[in-house]
């Protein structure tokens, strides 16, 4: 009697923890709905695991949930929180005062999480001030509530009555707060969110905007270029396909209208324009393969678009870069800084602040309204998506986002070859068998790719027509007479300076992963 007693009063005090907590979650939300997604306390803790996240685990997190790290993370948070606020509660049920300050202190982290990005401001604080105000207070009045109905938690009765079944009254009490508390919290938590996605939909200005016809259009790619082969990847790559990587766990959702871009540092002519401006700029096409330095030997993230934007050389030569500047350091709206060697950006090749990507504007994903895009660099540094700002400097100036996780600060996108058919561990009928895949080494061009067998010779694979050396090559090979069993295909690729791709491994950290790109099929 006395042992089911006092399990019953633990458990009632985790319960009043986790009930306190989802208060204060409730109460962050419905704040954060008007201070900014990107406020809301568990987003903001999130958001700052994400920029400390050392490289060995955020590396970890991208081969094993690849895109879905985002999801994980915030089922990790919520998972930690709901132990927390149970052994809050547990310290509640002994000392109503001190469980709340431990449900205060939790607030504590989300407005020191909320303040520690670059771009935030001083009201991004108030959600969690809020969370934490009325975690605390929600976990002082239930405890208070469960200790009059039960006794203390853990208390050692002072007589047998103490252990006696709380009386009836005080006992409802507690359930109907505890209820009533959940209950407000969950209509605060999804009041908020519901408000937060209409306050910030966009989907409209999206869709309102008009994309003029491009000044330049690029070339067509020859049919050739793009052979058709099934289970090769289609040329260019739908949007809805594109792969995604970036630091936001909520997206930045911009309207153009209120948009501009800031283009200063170490230039004559400082300027900002606005969305229209850079609209009634000159729009160039550009067929471009963008990938990510966090690609695995044989990885998924890269993709070819046909993005349209304004040329960022001639925006830079408009405001006059100085001598001495070396680095362009892109800001986006979240806070992501992105640093471009500007000796890259102004030799002439083609550069964009694009605004379309396959003919729409951008997805919100991919960096609505404007992101920047340099051939031949990997995403990070050059491709900054809800770009709002645009320094010119020096290196010595300013250390980018990765540069400060130690990655290479070029990040010139390595020769990269990929079998794509027959896919990984395949079954084939044995006979001549179609090998294809795809190779890229941007803004160099791909001249040759070659396929081998089981270790033996290496044969040449047949290149589908060039589209040009920011794009990458389609390639396919006849395997001739394969016999059953276990065997290893390897390609390798050459690049348009005639430098062969090595053999020798090597982890995406800190400059691109390398080696030959290996698949095991079963001929049967
Ligand atoms: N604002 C912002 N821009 C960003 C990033 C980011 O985290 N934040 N990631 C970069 C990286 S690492 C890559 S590979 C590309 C990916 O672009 P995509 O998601 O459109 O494919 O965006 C780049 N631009
Ligand atoms: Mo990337």
């Amino acid at each position: 009697m006395r042992r089911r007693g006092w399990a019953l009063r633990e458990a009632g005090a985790a319960v009043v923890g986790l009930a306190a907590a989802g208060a204060a979650v409730g109460a962050g939300e419905l704040v954060a709905a008007f201070t900014g997604p990107q406020t809301s306390p568990v987003i903001a803790v999130g958001s700052a695991a994400i920029d400390l996240t050392p490289t060995w685990l955020k590396d970890y997190a991208v081969r094993t949930f690849g895109t879905d790290d985002k999801p994980v993370l915030l089922a990790g948070i919520y998972l930690t929180m709901a132990v927390l606020a149970t052994l809050a509660g547990l310290l509640a049920g002994r000392r109503p005062a001190l469980g709340a300050v431990v449900l205060a202190l939790f607030g504590g982290l989300g407005i020191w999480a909320a303040l520690s990005r670059a771009t935030s401001m001083p009201t991004d604080a108030v959600p969690s001030i809020a969370a934490g105000l009325a975690g605390a207070a929600a976990l002082f009045w239930l405890a208070c509530l469960l200790r009059r109905a039960t006794g203390p938690v853990g208390g050692r009765p002072a007589s047998t009555t103490d252990t006696a079944p709380a009386s009836g009254p005080d006992r409802r009490r507690v359930l109907l707060a505890t209820g009533s508390t959940v209950a407000v919290a969950a209509v605060a938590g999804v009041g908020g969110r519901t408000l937060a996605d209409s306050r910030n939909d966009i989907t409209a200005a999206r869709n309102a905007v008009r994309l003029p016809a491009p000044a330049v259009r690029a070339a067509p790619v020859p049919l050739a270029a793009r052979p058709a082969i099934p289970g090769l990847p289609s040329f260019y790559t739908a949007n809805a396909d594109f792969y995604r990587v970036d630091t936001a766990l909520t997206l930045p959702r911009i309207d153009p209208r209120n948009w501009s871009l800031r283009v200063h540092g170490l230039v004559d002519h400082p300027l900002e324009i606005s969305f229209d401006e850079l609209l009634r700029r000159p729009l160039e096409e550009m067929d471009y393969t963008l990938s990510c330095v966090s690609n695995e030997v044989g990885g998924p993230y890269v993709g070819t678009s046909r993005w349209l934007g304004a040329s960022l050389p001639a925006l830079l030569r408009e405001a006059g870069v100085r001598s001495g500047a070396q680095q362009l350091v892109g800001r986006s709206k979240d806070g992501m800084t992105i640093g471009t060697p500007l000796d890259a950006v102004l030799d002439g090749r083609q550069a964009l602040l694009a605004v379309a990507m396959n003919g729409e504007a951008l997805p919100v994903a991919h960096g609505f309204p404007c992101r920047s895009l340099v051939p031949g660099l990997y995403g990070y540094t050059s491709a900054t998506k809800w770009l709002v700002d645009l320094e010119v400097t020096t290196f010595a100036a300013h250390d980018p986002y990765w540069v400060k996780r130690g990655w290479d600060r070029t990040g010139a996108v390595k020769t990269t070859s990929r079998i794509d058919v027959p896919a990984p561990f395949a079954r084939v009928p044995a006979g001549d068998v179609t090998v294809a895949g795809t190779a890229w080494a941007t803004h160099r061009g791909i001249t040759a790719v070659e396929v081998r067998v089981d270790g033996g010779p290496w044969a040449q694979a047949v290149l589908a027509t060039d589209a040009g050396p920011d794009l990458w090559r389609q390639w396919t090979h006849t395997w001739a007479g394969a016999r059953p069993g276990t065997h290893r295909l390897e390609v390798r690729a050459t690049d348009g300076t005639g430098a062969v791709q090595p053999e020798a491994r090597a982890a995406p950290f800190p400059s691109g992963a390398t080696g030959w790109h290996t698949t095991v099929v079963t001929v049967t």
